[in-house]
């Protein structure tokens, strides 16, 4: 270690301020306390008075930053970041009041305020003034550059950035409203994106209740903190949204690779009351031809509210519903609360067994503590020991071994009845016991946050050990960073009104960029009634969003997709049927997702940063994957004509396959001139583009995903600058992938000066796809039919010059080869 005690204050003062335009107090401050830097193989510990910060390089682009006021920096331990992940490291370059990494310098000024630069120099994060110690707390305070915005924080309500906001961080279970805080879910990290598009990312690890506060108290100052724990965070740097989003999936980690059928529709209700009526609904999907992968169980299929029970007389027989269901190519997901009755010498095993195993959370005064929730009197799982997890785990085997394809854990924020607070006493006890961690017991105040996260990981983790050979899917109400790697999400308890189905947008968009790529809204408002245009309205959008699910609050008109009559269901259905045929293209996306944490869901300005100067509302447009642009309007029940950006470079419509119809915008203040598409809202139609330089696989429609699609892989092929398509299949359900039963392959178009040259790259993996045949469909083609050549051979082409394309079917290419369309 290099040890530089540096008596700095007037070296360091100078070259501080000589290097960094910190921020104009500095100059002012009382005397600064001495600052002592020693370097480090991996970073640095700056001292200063009493305090410690340690800054260390987890890699070239990630740093973590952890500050102990009184001079010890604390357990270091995380529920969120892995230890293999925190105890990276990269060495650094020491620099006179700091380091630098080739994609970063940290340096400190003569206050120890901490400066975080990119490569070029441009300031990533900044302290705005030192740490504040509140009462057994703290906050750290941030510059907020003028004109950043700031992204992330999960599902929380308001717009999509969160300038000018602020927020409590404080699972809660909470029916919203747009202005409601906090609510189900605490992902302590945010994005800050500069005009340009460069972005940095910031993750305060740290369970407790904490804020977030974007300049909303204070202008241009970014507060956060929390009332306890360690002050740990993590700031990651990134030339782009895309880098910090995989970078932060690297902390954190990404999302598992799905089960496919999670991608398909699916049909909830609080709730199906009997099998019989499960069954009834899954008729008339087939008998109305609406695909359907997925019917949903809510608390009434339980015998008196408790877990891990059914019906006797209402669910007489789980496997064989499972097993009628799924002729029908329908899977059940049923709901499993983790209140468990405290119904002591009534056979109950899982109350037995959890007292058995020491398995529930004390009171303070060390026994078992008891609230009020759905099964009446309930104990509630110790979630934070690995011994009780693994329990958890084990109580779904009798409804695994049933065929019940995947779980919903709701209420676990933890959600109790009668308490204003609406969760237990903040000095109940859990025990930490484990791997990482000191053994010792926590408060609840510690807990509270990843409680529900640490459910879904024991749900998930129970599941791949009675399934080893399939994926799981666990549906989580209330999670914490780092839970996506455990299971996707919903964002609660919504409302059937059109100013909700508006929130979608932000919720999930900003759920994508925190790491949840599988995260829904429930399809039609879970409370009230919509209309019947709102209904239809909202399966168009949510036809594009990741969990496409439709729930219902118990007491409320039913929502199946028919209900509102056959003009609404067929609209519906159109849309329903679309998504189903564009599946091989959201299990690309999926694939991607899995490699890279980027969510299907993103914002325009995620792969096109010139949306960030568009003057368009980037709250209501969204990708899916890069190449899909969904443009509802901004308010979606408006009937006024309204502009939709187009990103430059190019876009086509989805649905009509030509070239996007475009009226030139001019420029106004602060908002350059572009191409804009201008859309009168009509009931039937959502505008949808594709970007120029896309290949999209599509397939036939099938009435679930867990039927074969009869037929070829459709390529739709749109021309255009970095022209690119990927497919990916496997099994869709088991984790043979991992072992090379997958298809990968990349496919590649280029504008020639005759006509267009599609190129299909090396196959990766050895999975035998559905298909033999690929049907290429190419839009926008002008002028004549061309000669299309494959390895030399003529292959027949057929052109529609109304619909402007061609269009050539050829055998599945599993190998390199170029097909040639000549003019
Ligand atoms: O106290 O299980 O958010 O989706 O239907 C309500 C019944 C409990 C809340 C969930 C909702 C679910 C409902 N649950």
């Amino acid at each position: 270690m290099i040890r530089r005690a540096l008596l700095v204050s007037t070296l360091l003062a100078s070259s501080a301020l000589a290097l960094s335009p910190s921020p104009a107090s500095a100059a002012v401050v009382a005397p600064a306390p001495a600052l002592h830097v020693t370097m480090r193989p991996d970073g640095m510990d700056v001292r200063t008075g009493q305090q410690l910060m340690r800054v260390t390089a987890l890699a070239a682009g990630a740093l973590r930053v952890r500050i102990g006021l009184d001079g010890t920096l604390g357990e270091d331990a995380s529920w969120a970041v892995p230890e293999a992940v925190r105890h990276a490291t990269t060495s650094v370059k020491p620099l006179l009041n700091g380091f630098s990494t080739p994609d970063l310098t940290a340096t400190v000024d003569a206050a120890g305020r901490l400066t975080v630069r990119d490569a070029s120099g441009h300031i990533l994060s900044q302290d705005a003034e030192p740490v504040e110690k509140r009462h057994n707390g703290f906050a750290l305070a941030k510059a907020m550059p003028q004109n950043d915005r700031y992204f992330g924080l999960g599902d929380k309500t308001g717009p999509l950035d969160r300038r000018g906001m602020a927020y409590t961080m404080w699972n809660t279970d909470a029916g919203f409203q747009e202005t409601t805080d906090p609510i189900y879910k605490s992902i302590p990290y945010y994005i800050q994106v500069a005009p340009d598009g460069r972005a940095s990312g910031l993750f305060l690890d740290n369970t407790w209740r904490g804020f977030f506060d974007f300049g909303k108290t204070e202008r241009d100052t970014l507060r956060f903190g929390a009332e306890g724990g360690p002050i740990d965070y993590y700031v990651i740097a990134g030339s782009t949204v895309k880098d910090v989003v995989e970078r932060y999936a690297k902390l954190t980690g990404p999302s598992p690779l799905p089960p496919l059928w999670m991608l398909g529709f699916q049909q909830s209700r609080y709730s199906y009351m009997s099998a019989d009526e499960v069954r009834g609904i899954a008729a008339r999907y087939r008998k109305d031809q609406i695909p359907l992968d997925a019917i949903y169980l809510d608390i009434d299929y339980q015998d008196r509210n408790r877990p891990f029970t059914t019906n006797p007389k209402t669910f007489p027989d789980m496997a064989g519903l499972v097993r009628d269901m799924k002729a029908e190519d329908v899977r059940i997901v049923a709901i499993t609360d983790l209140h468990i009755a405290a119904a002591p010498g009534q056979g109950y095993a899982p109350f037995d067994t959890g007292m058995a195993g020491d398995h529930f959370v004390k009171a303070a005064n060390g026994r078992v503590y008891v609230g009020k929730v759905w099964p009446g009197p309930a104990v509630f799982p110790d979630f934070t020991r690995a011994k009780t997890r693994d329990w958890w785990g084990g109580l779904y085997k009798s409804f695994a071994d049933d065929g019940i394809a995947g779980f919903w854990n709701d209420m676990n924020e933890p959600a109790v009845f009668t308490y204003p607070s609406k969760t237990m006493p903040l000095d109940n006890i859990h025990r930490i016991e484990e791997p990482g961690f000191q053994t010792r017991t926590a408060t609840h105040a510690e807990i509270h946050n990843i409680f529900g996260m640490e459910n879904s990981r024991a749900t998930y983790e129970g599941l791949l050990k009675l399934r080893p050979d399939e994926r799981p899917f666990v549906l989580t109400r209330a999670s914490y960073a780092g839970g996506q790697r455990y299971a996707a999400t919903w964002t609660g308890d919504n409302m059937a009104s059109w100013n909700h189905l508006r929130m979608t947008v932000p919720m999930l968009l900003n759920l994508g960029m925190s790491g949840f790529a599988w995260s829904g809204a429930d399809v039609t408002g879970f409370g009230g009634a919509p209309s019947a245009d709102l209904s239809t309205r909202w399966v168009e959008i949510a036809a594009f969003q990741p969990i496409f699910r439709d729930h219902s609050a118990v007491g409320t008109p039913h929502r199946e997709l028919w209900v509102d009559g056959p003009q609404h269901e067929a609209i519906r259905k159109r849309f329903v049927e679309a998504r189903y045929r564009l599946m091989p293209y959201l299990y690309a996306v999926a694939d991607e997702t899995a490699r890279t944490g980027l969510p299907m869901m993103r914002p325009v300005f995620m792969t096109y940063p010139d949306a960030l100067d568009s003057g368009c509302d980037d709250g209501t447009t969204f990708l899916v994957g890069d190449k899909i642009m969904v443009a509802p309007a901004p308010f979606p029940e408006s009937t006024g004509t309204y502009d939709i950006c187009l990103p430059k470079g190019g876009w086509y419509d989805y649905w009509t396959g030509k070239p996007a119809q475009t009226v030139a915008r001019p420029g106004s203040q602060g908002v350059r001139a572009m191409q804009v598409a201008r859309e009168t809202p009509r009931l039937d139609h959502l505008p949808v583009f594709v970007r120029a330089g896309s290949i999209i696989p599509r397939q036939p429609l099938v009435q679930s995903t867990m039927e074969t699609p009869k037929g070829a892989l459709e390529l739709a092929v749109y021309p255009g600058d970095d022209c690119v398509g990927l497919l990916y299949a496997d099994d869709g359900r088991s984790l043979d992938y991992r072992r090379g039963a997958y298809l990968r392959q990349t496919i590649r178009c280029t504008v020639t000066p005759t006509g267009l040259a599609i190129e299909f790259g090396a196959r990766e993996g050895h999975y035998q796809p559905w298909w033999q045949g690929l049907d290429i469909v190419v839009h926008g083609w002008t002028g004549s039919a061309p000669k299309a050549v494959l390895g030399g051979n003529a292959v027949a082409v057929v052109a529609d010059a109304g619909a402007g394309t061609v269009s050539i079917h050829i055998p599945d290419q599993a190998s390199v080869a170029t097909l040639r369309l000549d003019r």
